[in-house]
């Protein structure tokens, strides 16, 4: 085998601060949560946090994000504690960017630059490879100038990681070349990959969508006996699967897709688009939700918002709250006046809350414990009983 570049794996962690701005009254809970995605973010990225920085402000600071005082602050604890990279929780420009390295010294990364990095890692086909590298250099190009890669001591790991364990290019030129290639290599691809959809005629196409890491691929895995890469970390996967499943003997296409997560960069969302085509194109979806995570509701929001950024967000939907059996709930003391909160709601209010709505579907499952799977089949059967109705109205000996 041919020796490439160490690959970062085998590096120790980059020893990571995380830094983040509470704003407004419910600033402070929100915070924790926002971090708390960060740090899982940083720990799938392969690093490790050290401690976190967070400021009260009604706004980022144009210039630094947080004010000059907490900056100094980051900066000498950085230095102290040999800190190797600096993550804020929002999108940096490339001035913030290149004034926070004048003073922390050390490389300085976004969400963004982040979450484009777990991606390139995680890339495994060609498409996905192709869609990741042309949105990390369509990131890099207006950052360069500000950017830590000049750093002696900050040349690659992460944020710097493409597809494959190899560094990306930091050359403008260079850069502006790839990018164009990677786009016409992207048009050649989703040429051959409508073909292919086109090929499966009038298949009935469900797919899978939701937050990362609720349980989508473990589903996936149970309802067509497939072994999808299913783990406890962001962004396990990358690449839509599409199976085949039957249901009792309702044939149908089930595709398992890449999470959507809080602030997904806009341009991976662009570049993404055709993996979601399959998303879009299918004739329902089911949103799969992990209710045992405190900001679940918030994950719905999120996911909403994004289906309707690539034009999915009509589609009917068979909502699918998992992991039952990690939910937890504290039960409120009778003398305790304080308004209820996500804690205090038991599974039962919770369930008849969402079950009112007629218009959606929905069903609280384990995929863990298999909990109420069959259930979730029926209802999956029901469903598709309509749509195949429709669509094939003089075919219903199947039924
Ligand atoms: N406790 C519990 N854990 C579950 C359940 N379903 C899945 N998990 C775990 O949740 C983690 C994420 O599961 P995946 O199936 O990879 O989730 P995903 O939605 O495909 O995640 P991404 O592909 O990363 O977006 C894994 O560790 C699963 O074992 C469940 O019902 N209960
Ligand atoms: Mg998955």
């Amino acid at each position: 085998m041919i020796e490439t570049k160490k690959s970062s794996i085998e590096s120790p962690p980059e020893r990571t601060v995380l830094v983040g701005i509470s704003m407004g009254k419910e600033g402070q809970n929100k915070v924790t949560e926002y971090l708390d995605e960060l740090e899982f973010l940083v720990e799938t990225a392969g690093g490790i946090v050290e401690t976190r920085f967070i400021q009260n402000l009604d706004f980022p600071n144009p210039k630094t994000y947080v004010g000059s005082g907490k900056l100094e602050e980051i900066a000498q604890y950085v230095k102290a504690a040999e800190i190797d990279m600096v993550v804020f929780d929002d999108e940096l420009s490339a001035s913030q960017i290149r004034n926070l390295e004048k003073v922390i010294e050390v490389k300085v990364l976004d969400r963004t630059n982040l979450i484009l990095d777990i991606f390139a890692r995680r890339a495994r086909t060609a498409h996905a490879k192709v869609q990741v590298e042309l949105a990390q250099y369509q990131y890099l190009l207006p950052r360069l100038t500000g950017m830590w890669t000049h750093l002696e001591r900050q040349r690659g790991g992460i944020g710097l990681r493409g597809p494959g364990e190899t560094e990306i290019e930091t050359d403008r030129r260079i850069i502006r070349d790839k990018i164009a290639l990677l786009k016409k290599k992207l048009e050649h691809i989703d040429k051959q990959k409508a073909t292919q959809r086109k090929n499966r005629g009038q298949m009935i196409r469900v797919a899978l969508v939701g937050y990362t890491n609720v349980g989508k691929s473990t589903i996936m895995n149970l309802l067509a006996k497939s072994d999808i890469f299913a783990e406890n970390k962001l962004f396990a996967t990358l690449d839509t699967t599409v199976r085949k499943v039957v249901i009792d003997n309702l044939p149908f296409l089930l595709s398992d897709t890449v999470g959507f997560i809080r602030k997904l960069p806009h341009g991976l969302v662009e570049s993404f688009k055709s993996t979601l085509d399959e998303v879009r194109e299918s004739d329902f979806l089911i949103h799969v939700v992990d209710i045992s995570h405190p900001e679940f509701e918030d994950q719905i929001r999120t996911v909403n918002h994004t289906l309707t950024e690539i034009d999915a967000g009509d589609k009917p939907v068979i909502m699918v709250f998992n992991k039952i059996d990690a939910y937890r709930w504290v039960e409120k003391e009778e003398d305790d006046l304080t308004p209820s909160t996500v804690e205090n709601i038991s599974l039962y209010e919770l369930k008849n809350t969402w079950m009112a709505n007629e218009n959606q579907p929905c069903i609280f499952i384990s995929a863990k414990t298999k909990s109420n799977f069959n259930e979730f089949k029926s209802l999956l059967y029901e469903k598709i009983k309509k749509v195949h109705a429709i669509r094939y109205p003089y075919n219903n000996f199947l039924y």
